[in-house]
């Protein structure tokens, strides 16, 4: 028996995702918690975005909030570590194959009352491969529940088109589903208990609201793909020489024969006005589906 029973597999292909709940251990759990409470200690004083930290709006060096963390498997070698457990390797191999490549990973923060919307949008539409054997794990560190702003995936979506995310003919990294005529009503929460993880397809239509609960909503996301998906676009996409390419496998063996399939693919480009992270493509979307956070010290009024 894999890792992932036929039921399982056949779920993801036909809704685009499946969630395990319990996948890691309380160890791993809490490891995981530890080594993100030192790396947001660095965050205290910061005035600006910078490689390692994008913050809130309302963040203020005295005040740190923190949007999410870029790359953490840059700043401590856990994130690897865990990406490589079989815990979450297992599930992946049993849906992209035995060769797995490794692309990045972004730890969003979503941090009680005010952690930010994820507006709608398809991984797929940051960075197309030659094939779709790509996919997000995502780790929960905390319970996610209907009012701390939980992932909502939209079912079957992985198997429609990709919607444009531009505007006026730039990238925004998002798109608005009125405007494509699509209806997100069915998406579905990902509700499950902080150590479960989550597995959605790179098409799959996905997004998130703001957390207006008292209670944080801490997610770890590992982008991977199949051995033989090339990167066709996005920071990825780039590689120094073949050594470096491949240094990404985290399991399997190399090949020099991507796998082409019959996939819609829109370039992310021209490049957003600010490609720096997600939260900062999407500020050039037209309309947002999701509210945003309004600091009460600032006599903004709220939107209706
Ligand atoms: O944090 C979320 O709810 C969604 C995250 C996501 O889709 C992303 O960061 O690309």
């Amino acid at each position: 028996m894999g890792a992932l029973t036929a039921d399982q597999i056949a779920t993801y292909r036909e809704r685009g995702y499946i969630v395990l709940p319990h996948v890691l251990s309380p160890t791993q759990l809490s490891r995981l918690r530890q080594v993100l409470a030192e790396i947001l200690e660095r965050a205290r004083g910061l005035t600006s975005n910078d490689a390692v930290f994008d913050l809130e709006d309302s963040h203020r060096p005295d005040r740190p909030r923190v949007r999410r963390v870029k790359t953490p498997h840059k700043v401590d070698p856990f994130f690897m570590e865990l990406v490589r457990s079989p815990a979450i390797l297992e599930p992946v191999k049993a849906l992209l194959g035995p060769s797995i490549r490794f692309q990045n990973s972004k730890l969003n923060l979503k941090s009680a009352g005010f952690g930010a919307a994820v507006e709608w949008h398809q991984d797929w539409a940051y960075y197309p491969y030659s094939n779709d054997d790509v996919l997000a794990v995502g780790v929960l560190l905390d319970d996610m529940t209907l009012d701390n702003g939980p992932m909502l995936l939209l079912p079957g979506s992985h198997r429609g088109p990709v919607y444009d995310h531009h505007v006026a003919g730039r990238f925004v990294g998002g798109f608005d589903p009125l405007k494509a005529g699509l209806d997100v009503s069915p998406a579905e929460p990902v509700i499950a208990p902080a150590g479960s993880i989550s597995l959605h397809h790179v098409r799959l239509v996905h997004g998130s609201d703001l957390n207006r609960s008292g209670a944080d909503r801490r997610f770890l996301l590992y982008e991977l793909a199949a051995g033989d998906a090339w990167p066709l676009a996005g920071g990825y996409a780039h590689y120094a020489d073949w050594d470096e390419f491949n240094s990404r496998l985290i399991c399997g063996t190399p090949t020099n024969m991507p796998r082409l399939a019959d996939v819609p693919v829109r370039m992310p480009l021209p490049a957003a006005l600010d490609p720096s992270s997600l939260y900062q493509a999407q500020k050039g979307l037209e309309r947002r589906s999701f509210e945003s956070y309004v600091d009460p010290g600032l006599s903004i009024p709220r939107p209706s």
